[in-house]
């Protein structure tokens, strides 16, 4: 892992600008740093390293695409996407608390927030002095978010929010919640919960076996009077959130390419060491061809992850443009993790390598943000006009 210098087999590099370079130059060695030293014993003993929030603000991992105004990168959705990567060679876990803080917290307060909540809130978070979480999904609404029950009625001179959400990350340290709500109306809104309001409370989730390092839980909201300059004003509706998850699952779809290199780099490495019947097993046909399937699907993935960040740059993405490459790649990666651990035969269960971890968490990414299916129905929808979901 020490030595990982990045799978770059069709000269991607090419495409990046020096700026970009250097980014992913510095969140590599911040990852071999901060990260890779201790992300087993962490994954191992379930704790999630509070202490790693701060840090990811300092280097500039939290908002990378929301405008320097407001604290963040102002970067491209290129640089935004590299950042993903290099964590989540580190971790899909700390690739979510990334990814959650810049694209589902700050991201919605950035477009959808007063001016007063950019500056309240927005700083912070970017600085890692402020943990945000986003609460969609609940307990009996996970892929159909527009069924949500938790609603909130106007009281005159604030608001009163009940429900609860399920299934959320970061949101047992979060200082701050993104929570959508319907009103009176049945309309769909954001409101900013803060920690520390009567009512509101985040049970911890226990006993995952995926993302370990990574902290999930619970919003619980009973009676929480919300202040009225809490509600996000820009814009309601089910695409308000939908439209976060846009910029969250295209970090993930480079995130994926992360943890699909360190399996890819692991298993080269183990494969050309690892003697068997007096040979490197890496001169076996059947591990070369893995090893040859791992390569090639990398850089489709890459090129796609290329391709989508341009047309994000552009304006010109589409939800189903992210819908395919986030399905794409994080199953490339999830399958590539399984050949991997195929490859490390009996060590690709232990904690020696990082096989078995990636492979653990990917099961949680290829579920959250939408799942591998919904985002197959999302591009059956566009090629047909018929939404299949429904
Ligand atoms: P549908 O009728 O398609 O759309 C409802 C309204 O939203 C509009 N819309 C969008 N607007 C802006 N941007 C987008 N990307 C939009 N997509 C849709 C749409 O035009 C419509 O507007 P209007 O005015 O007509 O009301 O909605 P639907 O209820 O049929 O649902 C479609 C479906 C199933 C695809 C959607 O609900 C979906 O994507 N479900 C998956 C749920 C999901 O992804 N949840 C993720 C929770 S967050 C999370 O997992 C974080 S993990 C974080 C980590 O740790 O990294
Ligand atoms: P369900 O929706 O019940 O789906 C179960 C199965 O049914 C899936 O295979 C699904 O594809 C299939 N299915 C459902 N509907 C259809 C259909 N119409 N057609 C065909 N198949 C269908 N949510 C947040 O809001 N914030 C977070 O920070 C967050 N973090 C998460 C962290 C972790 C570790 C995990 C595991 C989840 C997180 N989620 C978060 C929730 C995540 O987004 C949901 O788990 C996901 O959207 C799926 O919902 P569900 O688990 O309720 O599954």
């Amino acid at each position: 892992q020490d030595q990982f210098e990045g799978v770059d087999f069709y000269q991607i590099d090419d495409l990046l600008t020096e700026e970009h370079k250097l980014i992913r130059s510095s969140i590599r060695d911040f990852v071999k740093r901060e990260i890779s030293p201790y992300i087993e014993d962490w994954a191992q003993r379930a704790h999630f390293p509070y202490e790693i929030v701060k840090k990811f603000g300092d280097v500039g991992a939290f908002g990378p695409q929301i405008p320097e105004t407001y604290g963040g990168g102002g970067l491209d959705y290129i640089a935004y996407g590299l950042i993903m990567q290099e964590i989540e060679r580190g971790d899909s876990g700390m690739r979510s608390t990334a990814s959650v803080q810049g694209s589902l917290v700050m991201y919605p307060i950035y477009k959808f927030g007063s001016e007063a909540q950019k500056k309240k809130y927005l700083p912070k978070l970017a600085s890692g002095e402020m943990l945000g979480c986003f609460g969609l999904t609940e307990p009996d609404h996970g892929s159909n978010p527009s069924g949500m029950k938790t609603n909130f009625r106007d009281m005159g001179d604030h608001y009163l929010l009940n429900g609860a959400k399920m299934w959320i990350s970061n949101s047992p340290k979060a200082d701050i919640a993104v929570v959508w709500a319907k009103n009176e109306d049945g309309r769909i809104h954001g409101l900013i919960v803060e920690r520390g309001m009567e009512g509101f409370s985040t049970p911890e989730t226990h006993n995952k076996w995926s993302l370990r390092a990574s902290a999930t839980g619970e919003l619980v909201f009973d009676n929480v009077k919300v202040p009225k300059e809490n509600l996000l004003p820009g814009k309601s509706g089910l695409g308000a959130p939908l439209m976060c998850l846009d910029s969250a699952r295209y970090g993930i779809a480079w995130g994926a390419i992360g943890a699909a290199m360190d399996c890819f780099d692991s298993a080269r490495r183990y494969a050309l060491e690892r003697i068997q019947f007096d040979k490197p097993i890496a001169s076996f046909q059947l591990v070369q061809k893995k090893l040859s399937e791992m390569l090639t699907e990398i850089t489709k993935a890459q090129l796609l992850a290329w391709k989508l960040g341009k047309m994000m740059d552009e304006g010109k993405a589409t939800t189903s443009h992210i819908s395919l490459a986030k399905r794409n790649n994080v199953a490339m990666a999830l399958e590539i993790a399984r050949e991997a651990r195929q490859i490390h035969g009996g060590m690709g269960i232990t904690g020696e390598y990082p096989i078995m971890r990636h492979m653990m968490n990917l099961e949680s990414v290829i579920t959250y943000e939408g799942t591998h299916d919904i985002h197959l129905l999302i591009l059956g929808h566009e090629i047909t006009g018929i939404p299949a979901f429904k």
